[in-house]
């Protein structure tokens, strides 16, 4: 849920102006994540050796326990550019010097989503280890047992400042040291941090900064996504030959290192990354990597070996580009990003997905499937249960992933669990698939986000291919889903000799997308108008069916979760089971209603709703126009018609604009909506 990011310069000089800028532009790009409060940590200059004859210090301050000047630590509340200006406020109140240059450096930056503790500067990250901040550390995640070691370290003096539970790493930290410094003296960072993960519960992805190790930092994680970037300044700096294991450890060589909780703050550096693994220590010293892996049992940690692997991302991913926010351009995006999703896979009339083409046996023998997602990927799944129940004979059922935890519903040996999520990294779904995986499941993920937790946890998968999506609501992601789910279908059904005419129907349906995505997004401009006319409204229904009712339901939560206006998506059969009584000339509706099998009953729906006096607004397949709205009393929808099973992927598509423009013209914040971060990586 929150960003954190670190960058350390090595053999190149670099000056405090630059370090600070790119320390502020990785949290930038990773504001989407977390944005309540942020932070980070610069090396102060050297302290000027004291004056020949000049008096003793005074009492009290007492200078830090270690060479060198203590870090300068900025911490502020709210946005990043909160943090932007109170920085330079305070270089220019304290005459920090911006020109000072480093031939190595190390700073740490954090954006945080507040799980424990309200947004303020004191429970902002880096949090430190005291007086002369020791210890920083900037984290990710969850310490589920803080209680406990508060109460120790309490115990041994410490006392804490702010509500975090981060707080008691860099103090554990300082105590780990302190005792060792006590006993037979020497320590390494590594050993440092070794021991302090050994008494960590919980989720995190770490960086710790210690002026007692200047220029190194250490990086370790177990659940929260941590990613480490080179470049390299001189030499190959990328391309096949660079991506070995030498990269990581030669030393000598002017370099650039990055830590990033996503690839999305790396990708403008470099294409050289590693995806840094549980319980992997990675130490950066003398411009050199080592990583270590922790081992419960083990006082040592095992060194470990591992390569660079290359970036498939380019830049322009994540940049806005010239659309003013980020869900606008990802919104404009579909018609590309559904060709990334589908580009390799579909191949004279057949599907390949070289993620599952080993387990597809093992699927079609299983009992059923079970879909198991949170919020857009639930409503994704839900898109795509029809069409996987009809091309593969298996029965689907659906699993909000909280509430498979809550019931501790059943999953057997026999199930096909598929779990779906964007970032990979949600909370409530990686434990259903802890779950799923002791129930003895074959779990399967869909994701757009490679490296993930989600990713690596699966016994395979299919990436949805669609690109970085930084705008909290998703867009790009769920038609993304859905075609992913689609090509599932298409693979697991492809040795049934009945359904061939249907799934030729589709594939050349799923290769039409993209253009039809490009015609239905001409909409934009109806859309906002339509918003104007729905601006004050208090509440927004949605009635789909069939194919649709999950479009009603995703189509809702974007207005819901964006536009910040009440609305519901529901079923058009559900109707006259009660909403009907809150049907007047008043509250708008809009009624999914393009050509499918379910046509005719949305025709008779339409007509119930018109004679309670409804203020209907009705999505149509083009040429539909006077079948749905005899009377030209409603304001209609046409949309392209595709295949009927593929229809969901096209008619969410205006209600997304729709919700964008709602949020533009209400005046509220597009891409990071109030209350919400892009990742729920917490239960
Ligand atoms: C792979 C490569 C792609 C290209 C292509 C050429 C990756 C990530 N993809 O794409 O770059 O070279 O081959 O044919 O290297 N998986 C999971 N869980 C998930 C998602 C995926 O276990 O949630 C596994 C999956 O089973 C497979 C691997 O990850 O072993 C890559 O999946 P993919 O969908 O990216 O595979 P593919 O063949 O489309
Ligand atoms: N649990 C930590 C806190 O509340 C970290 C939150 C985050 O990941 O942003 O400070
Ligand atoms: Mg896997």
């Amino acid at each position: 849920m929150c960003g954190i990011f670190a960058y350390l310069n090595y053999n190149v000089s670099r000056e405090r102006r630059y370090v600070l800028e790119v320390l502020l532009n990785g949290l930038r790009r990773l504001e989407y994540r977390g944005y309540d409060s942020s932070g980070i940590a610069v090396d102060a200059d050297l302290p000027a050796p004291p004056a020949p004859g000049s008096a003793p210090p005074a009492p009290g301050s007492a200078p830090p326990p270690y060479a060198g000047a203590p870090p300068l630590v900025y911490r502020q509340e709210g946005k990043i550019e909160n943090l932007v200006r109170s920085v330079y406020a305070e270089v220019d109140e304290k005459d920090v010097n911006l020109d000072a240059a480093f031939n190595v450096h190390a700073g740490i930056a954090h954006t945080r989503w507040a799980t424990h503790g309200v947004p303020a500067p004191r429970n902002s990250h880096p949090q430190s280890s005291g007086a002369g901040d020791e210890f920083l550390v900037v984290h990710n995640g969850i310490i589920t047992n803080y209680e406990v070691l508060k109460e120790t370290l309490t115990r041994h003096g410490f006392t804490f400042e702010s509500d975090t539970d981060t707080e008691v790493i860099p103090k554990l930290a300082k105590f780990v040291f302190d005792k060792a410094h006590d006993g037979e003296g020497d320590v390494t960072f590594s050993q440092v941090v070794n021991e302090v993960m050994r008494q960590l519960e919980g989720a995190y992805a770490l960086i710790f900064k210690s002026p007692h190790y200047p220029n190194e930092l250490i990086a370790c994680k177990r659940g929260s996504t941590l990613i480490l970037g080179v470049n390299e300044l001189s030499g190959q700096k990328s391309g096949k030959s660079f991506n070995d294991v030498k990269a990581l450890t030669a030393n000598g060589k002017p370099k650039e290192l990055f830590f990033s909780s996503d690839l999305c703050a790396i990708v403008e550096h470099t294409k050289n990354y590693l995806a840094i693994e549980d319980n992997e220590i990675v130490h950066i010293k003398d411009g050199s990597v080592s990583i270590l892996k922790f081992d419960h049992d083990k006082e040592k940690p095992a060194s470990v070996q591992r390569a660079l692997s290359v970036l498939e991302m380019e830049v322009e991913q994540i940049k806005k580009g010239n659309y003013d926010h980020f869900m606008q351009k990802e919104i404009h995006e579909q018609p590309h990003s559904l060709t990334t999703t589908m580009r390799g896979r579909l191949k004279d009339g057949a599907v390949l997905l070289g993620g599952l083409k080993e387990h597809l046996k093992t699927i079609r023998r299983s009992r059923r499937v079970v879909f198991i997602g949170c919020g857009t990927s639930y409503n994704a799944a839900l898109a795509a249960r029809t069409f996987v129940e009809e091309l593969t004979g298996i029965p689907v059922t659906m699993e909000v992933a909280s509430d498979l935890l809550d019931r501790q519903g059943p999953i057997y040996r026999e199930d096909t669990a598929v779990f779906v999520s964007q970032s990979g990294e949600t909370a409530d779904t990686l434990l259903a698939l802890d779950y799923a995986l002791e129930n003895g499941a074959l779990c399967v993920g869909i994701t757009n986000t490679v490296g993930s937790t989600l990713s690596r946890r699966t016994h395979c998968g299919i990436h949805i291919n669609a690109g970085c999506e930084i705008g909290v609501a998703s867009t790009k992601a769920y038609t993304s889903q859905i075609v992913v789910m689609a090509m599932m279908a298409l693979a697991i059904g492809s040795d049934q000799i009945s359904t061939q005419a249907r799934r030729e129907a589709i594939i050349s349906g799923l290769f039409s997308l993209p253009s039809n995505a490009s015609q239905v997004l001409k909409l934009d401009s109806e859309m906002k108008e339509l918003a104007s006319s729905l601006i004050d409204s208090e509440s927004l229904l949605v009635f789909g069916r069939g194919y649709n009712y999950a479009t009603a339901l995703e189509g809702a939560l974007k207005v819901k979760e964006v536009a910040l206006m009440h609305s519901e998506g529901m079923f058009a059969g559900e109707m006259k089971h009660g909403p009907l009584a809150l049907v007047d000339e008043n509250l708008p509706i809009i009624v999914i209603a393009t050509r499918d099998a379910c046509f005719s009953k949305q025709q008779s729906v339409i007509q119930q709703l018109l004679s309670r006096k409804g203020r209907l607004i009705i999505m149509c397949s083009k040429g539909d126009a006077s079948a749905v709205n005899p009377r030209g009393s409603c304001r209609v929808i046409e949309v392209p018609k595709v295949a009927d099973c593929l229809q969901p992927v096209i008619n969410i598509i205006p209600l997304q604009l729709l919700a964008y423009h709602l949020t533009v013209l209400r005046g509220f914040d597009v891409d990071q909506p109030r209350n919400l971060a892009k990742s729920v990586t917490t239960q």
